[in-house]
């Protein structure tokens, strides 16, 4: 007769949230380069040319307080996430281009991986200087460059504002799951 003993393990991790902003919690005002919004520890966001962050209420630009990412320049939005995360949103305004004068302005959204480019879209404006858009990418990150360009990508002078920014966590394959373990571990013999 044999018999056999069942092991059961159950691995519990605790899985990463998914950050969201929409900066209501932080305070108005310029913010530098390796700002971290209360509301959302993973991302670290940085201007690619100079440090001209800057929290406000933007009116009809943002919602409540948005992130602007000045001056009229072709800096963007740079945001380097401290875990990995699967999707990167976000809604944006101040996108009349062509009133002032910078033609139609896309939205450009691009993701990196090690360094390297591994995602891209983009998203042409409406137009009506309105928060009323979002832009966003799905696949595994660790920075992202948000940023105003002409159709084929190249950045124009022209400042963004950004607002609800959300991203999501790397889905844990080990989360939930429950290894079985069967092990002969004892065998008693009879004669
Ligand atoms: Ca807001
Ligand atoms: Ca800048
Ligand atoms: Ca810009
Ligand atoms: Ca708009």
């Amino acid at each position: 007769m044999r018999s056999q003993t069942l092991f059961v393990l159950t691995l519990t991790t605790s899985p990463a949230l998914a950050d969201f902003t929409d900066f209501s919690s932080d305070t108005i005002g310029f913010v530098p380069n390796g700002f971290v919004s209360v509301d959302a520890p993973n991302i670290v966001f940085s201007d690619t040319v100079g440090a001209d962050l800057r929290l406000n209420d933007w009116a009809l630009q943002s919602d409540g307080i948005g992130l602007a990412i000045l001056d009229d320049d072709p800096s963007r939005l740079r945001m380097d996430f401290v875990e990995n995360v699967s999707e990167v949103f976000l809604d944006f305004g101040n996108d009349a281009g062509y009133v002032d004068g910078d033609g139609i302005i896309w939205a450009w959204m691009i993701g990196y991986n090690g360094g390297v480019q591994v995602a891209s879209t983009s998203l042409m404006s409406n137009d009506d200087d309105i928060l009323n858009q979002t832009i966003g990418i799905i696949g595994e990150f660790d920075a992202a460059e948000f940023y105003y360009g002409d159709s084929i990508g190249n950045p124009i002078d022209h400042a963004e504002i950004v607002d609800n920014v959300r991203t999501a966590p790397i889905p844990a394959p080990s989360s939930g799951l429950i290894a079985l373990c069967m092990l002969c571990a004892s065998t008693r013999r009879h004669r």
